[in-house]
């Protein structure tokens, strides 16, 4: 009695065991089955995402896509096949009970197909694959050169003067060039081969503006170079693809491309000499507080302290010596803040949602004048701004153990905790809104 009891209970407990298995198998070809419906429905509403390698801007990034349309078909055919081909076995051979089969020992023929098929069809995509990876490393053709400097968590752009005076083929329309130092956004002529000559400053971090290149690491102690260009102006995203910290999510970057003429009105921009503001405003007071709170930091190009002397000979241009404060020895240039329309690694806009949009929806034909209206005061974003100034690294983490903020070497990661008084902030954001 209690033998045949036990029959039974174990052919139930197959009943179940089989049944758990198909309906296992088949819950997670409705998963697969929901991914790919997802993915799909995620790419057809890509035609607003900022950051999509589908949609290439340039040269360089549309080399890719032509390779990646094919190569994703015929992943994509193989795919479909072997799946189906799961499918098909798992439904026919699915444990009904039957008796095992009876085992071989393999069939040559099969398995020299399946090594010979795999081969050919990775063989047909190295070809067009190290052609393009050739094409995107050659530096042969460029035309204007931008460092680039990686550190936590931020990007910084250096253009250096050639030894014929220009910059990035430009020549200032008045004087002479001095080097531009910028942060957060990349300003390039459109339809001129630019190299971003990269490194780093701390931790390995990545480049990557998905609609004109493929990414780049940028690596402490070595320089890489990533071809960029595009012949449409307006604004490209992009964000460290290198965990490289905390912050990692809050380092982003934008490639900004602006028609030639709108890169020399850029460029002789940058080059105005400095401008003190008006005695008696808010942004002269801004001037002093940011001369005692934030320019042994902060390089303003061409600011001057007069340390309250009355012997205006007596002036001194201020040099910043971020070295001293900063674990990777470097803080943003403001001398153009207002003139780019993100800050902090282009997390946060300088600009309010409204008069971003305009910038960023502009037809190619508007963008420049779009562009280099620079953030007005009816267009400042303040909110984010004084939070920023009120308290960085409650804005951006830095630290993940809140002890560690207060500095040691005195030296902080990223912007500290300044103790400002609203009005300190008042003035300052008024001085920094002369600077564009
Ligand atoms: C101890 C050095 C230090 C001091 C002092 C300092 N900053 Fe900063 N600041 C930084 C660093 C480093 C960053 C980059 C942080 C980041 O983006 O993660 C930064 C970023 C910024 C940015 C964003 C700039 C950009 O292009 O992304 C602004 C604006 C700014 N600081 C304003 C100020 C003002 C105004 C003061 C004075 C009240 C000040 N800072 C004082 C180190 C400093
Ligand atoms: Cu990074």
């Amino acid at each position: 009695m209690s033998h045949s009891h036990e029959d039974h209970e174990r052919t139930m407990s197959t009943d179940v065991r089989t049944t758990r298995r198909l309906s296992s198998v088949r819950s997670s070809l409705t998963t697969a089955g929901l991914a790919v419906t997802a993915m799909i429905g995620l790419s057809a509403c890509a035609s607003n995402a900022p950051q999509d390698t589908w949609q290439p801007a340039g040269e360089n990034a549309q080399k890719i896509h032509d390779l990646q349309w094919p190569v994703f078909t015929v992943a994509g055919i193989v795919g479909v096949i072997v799946l189906v081909f799961i499918g098909v076995i798992v439904f026919r051979f699915r444990d009904k009970g039957q008796a095992i089969p009876e085992q071989t020992h393999g069939k040559a023929w099969l398995e020299y197909l399946f090594i010979a098929i795999p081969a050919v069809i990775l063989a047909a995509i190295a070809i067009p694959t190290v052609g393009v990876v050739l094409a995107l490393a050659e530096t042969d053709d460029t035309e204007c050169i931008i460092n680039v400097t990686g550190q936590q968590w931020w990007w910084e752009y250096d253009y250096e003067v050639e030894p014929d005076g220009s910059i990035c083929g430009f020549a200032p329309s008045a004087g002479e060039a001095s080097p531009i130092i910028t942060s957060g956004q990349v300003v390039i002529p459109a339809g001129t081969n630019v190299l971003l000559r990269g490194t780093s400053r701390d931790v390995i971090h990545s480049y990557w503006i998905p609609r004109l290149n493929g990414k780049r690491d940028m690596v402490p102690g070595r320089v890489h170079y990533l071809r960029l260009q595009s012949d449409t102006p307006g604004i490209y995203a992009g964000q460290c693809t290198e965990f490289c910290g905390l912050s990692h999510a809050n380092m982003r970057m934008e490639t900004v491309v602006l028609a030639p003429a709108d890169f020399q009105r850029w460029l002789d921009n940058e080059l105005e000499p400095y401008k003190s503001p008006a005695e008696g405003t808010l942004a002269k007071e801004g001037e002093a507080t940011y001369i005692t709170q934030c320019a042994r930091c902060h390089q303003v190009n061409g600011l001057v302290d007069d340390k309250g002397t009355d012997d205006t000979s007596d002036d001194t241009v201020v040099v910043s010596y971020p070295d001293q404060f900063v674990f990777s020895g470097a803080a943003p240039n403001l001398t153009n803040l207002m003139g780019r329309n993100t800050f902090a690694g282009a997390s946060w806009d300088l600009l309010t949602p409204e008069c971003r949009e305009d910038v960023w929806e502009a037809s190619p034909e508007e963008f420049g004048e779009k562009y280099l209206a620079g953030v007005t005061e009816d267009c400042l974003n303040d909110i984010d701004l004084r939070e920023w100034l009120r308290n960085a690294p409650a804005k951006k983490p830095m630290y993940a153990d809140a002890e560690l903020l207060e500095p040691t070497d005195g030296k902080t990661r990223g912007m500290p905790y300044l103790a400002l008084s609203e009005d300190q902030i008042d003035q300052l954001i008024a001085y920094l809104l002369e600077r564009k």
